[in-house]
Parts: C-alpha cells; sequence; structure tokens
C-alpha cells in the first residue's frame, strides 16, 4: 500500500492528477504560506484549513475507473483529482514485467518533456554525481541534499511517476523485485514496435554498451527522496533494497542489448544475491554504490 505525496504549493495541488490503487494513503503537505484545504467535491473527506507545514492524509478505497476530484474552500481554482486504478492482482509474471517496464520508460525515458523539465530541472541526471562527490568528501548528507532542495516540486514528480507506475502495472514492491530481478538480467524482451525501432528491445539497465549508471543514479534519487520526506520512507527503502538486488544481478548476469532475450543467470546465484543484498542496511548500501563511484558494475556481487 503506497503512500502518495501531494504538494499544496503556487496555489496548485501538485501533481493535480493521481493515479493510486485501492487502499493506497494520499498525504498532502500545504508548502505555501497561506492556508489552504483539500476537500473532496462529494465531501467524503475535508482537512479543515491547514497552515504552512500541515499535512492532511486520506486512504482511498474506490472502485477502479472512478475519480474523486477535489478542492481548495478558500480557492475556487484549486481543483485536482485522485483516479483509482485497477491493481494487477496475482503474482508476478513476465507479461507483468514487460508492461511495468515498457510504461516505465514511456513515462520517463521516452517522455521529452518529462525528462527536460523534471529530471533534467531536478538535476537528476547528474544527482549520483553528487551523491559520490560528497560522501567522498564526508560532507553527506547535507551538502547532498542541499542542491536539490529548490527543486522539490520536481523530485515529487518523479517520486511520483515511480509509485504511480509501480502501483499501477505490478502491484506492489513485492513483484517489484521480480521485476527488477529480470530487468537485471535481460531476459525480458519487448513486442512493441516503437522498442524495436529504437533498438532498445531488451528491458535492462543500459547507457549505450558502457557499464550502467542508471542504478547509482536511481539510488541516489531515492536517498534525495527520503531526505526531502517525499512519501513513506520505508517504502522507498525496500525499493531501494530491490533497485540494489538488480544491480548486483546485472552486474553478474551482464547482459547486453539488441533483438534477443538474455539467457539469464542460474537460480542458486540469484538467492545468493537475495541473501546478500536484501538484508543488507541502509548504511551498508551506500556503501556499495561508493565502491564504484558514479556509475558500473559491482565488482563482487555474489559476495558484496
Ligand atoms: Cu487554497
Amino acid at each position: 500500500m503506497a503512500i502518495h505525496a501531494v504538494d499544496i504549493k503556487g496555489m496548485k495541488f501538485v501533481p493535480a492528477d493521481l493515479a493510486v490503487v485501492g487502499g493506497d494513503t494520499v498525504r498532502w503537505t500545504n508548502q505555501s504560506p497561506m492556508i489552504h484545504t483539500v476537500t473532496a467535491d462529494d465531501s467524503t473527506f475535508d482537512s479543515g484549513a491547514l497552515a504552512r507545514g500541515e499535512s492532511f492524509e486520506h486512504v482511498f478505497q474506490g472502485a477502479a475507473g472512478t475519480s474523486i476530484a477535489y478542492h481548495c474552500d478558500f480557492h475556487p481554482p484549486m481543483t485536482a483529482a485522485v483516479r483509482m486504478v485497477q491493481a494487477p492482482t496475482g503474482s508476478y509474471s513476465a507479461e507483468m514485467g514487460k508492461a511495468f517496464w515498457y510504461n516505465f520508460d514511456l513515462r520517463t525515458l521516452y517522455n521529452g518533456p518529462f525528462m527536460t523539465n523534471v529530471v533534467g530541472a531536478a538535476g537528476a541526471g547528474r544527482v549520483q554525481v553528487v551523491y559520490a562527490a560528497t560522501r567522498q568528501a564526508g560532507t553527506y548528507p547535507d551538502a547532498f541534499l542541499a542542491p536539490h532542495l529548490p527543486r522539490r516540486l520536481q523530485w515529487q514528480a518523479i517520486a511520483d511517476v515511480q509509485t504511480a507506475t509501480i502501483a499501477e502495472f505490478l502491484g506492489g514492491l513485492d513483484n517489484f523485485r521480480s521485476a527488477i530481478e529480470d530487468f537485471g538480467q535481460g531476459i525480458l524482451l519487448s513486442d512493441h514496435q516503437d522498442r524495436v525501432e529504437a533498438d532498445d528491445q531488451v528491458h535492462m539497465m543500459d547507457t549505450g554498451g558502457a557499464p550502467p549508471v542508471g542504478y547509482h543514479r536511481w539510488h541516489a534519487s531515492i536517498r534525495v527522496i527520503q531526505l526531502m520526506g517525499i512519501g513513506d520512507s520505508d517504502w522507498w527503502e525496500e525499493l531501494d533494497r530491490s533497485l540494489a538486488l538488480g544491480w548486483a544481478i546485472q552486474s553478474h548476469a551482464r547482459p547486453v542489448q539488441g533483438g534477443v532475450a538474455n539467457p539469464g543467470i542460474a537460480g542458486a546465484d540469484i538467492q545468493t544475491m537475495r541473501d546478500a543484498w536484501l538484508t543488507m542496511s541502509a548504511a551498508s548500501r551506500d556503501a556499495q554504490f561508493d565502491r564504484v563511484p558514479n556509475s558500473g558494475y559491482h565488482p563482487s556481487p555474489l559476495a558484496p
């Protein structure tokens, strides 16, 4: 059950359009100097007056396909909605993994405005560089967080695309772990024509043949999100555990991009890495990323 964060800022709810699955919590936080309310149009919830810094939470239980509109009682132009979407039911399947990675890429990597106005503006493209530099200098986390703080709205959007897409296509983090295990091995081959034409058919972390930077970038992004207090820190920690496992698996499997699925690695090796990586403390996981600053494969993923 994910917690989605919505900021009230600049006379707007951000994001104004949010997809959640039944049982998810939405937490609104007033980041503006003015008093606002979060009031359902159908009166099913009402925060009352929220001063700066105050939050309000509501758990959504509506049927998939419905949309719950809400507004601010004091400022009628402030309107937004929460859309209920269907969580996939049942256990993980490769089809589920393919749908997740395809749609996640469509919403991020293949979404030009998102990459420019959100990822670029947030500094997320080089967040792993700031991570490595401040960790080496001993100024982490303060000096790491500082340059990103003024871009909270963009980081909010980066957080939301993750929580929303995981909820919509995987249902939760158990299935995300399976999805990134497959991703790290490069065993999921997309059958979408646009991916074929882009010569980007294998769902895997890659940067044109070089060792992947994406795991470092994603890990550092999760740390920004946690340090900013966006969403549920425990949820992000669980995501980060799976992310680190994905990095280990890809470091061991070394899949290649192309028109065929990679063969994958032995189940016993995956279990060895699960045992090592999913039980690691947050601090130890941070230190693993320090071993290969900025990007690259982990040197000993079976025995970190
Ligand atoms: Cu208002």
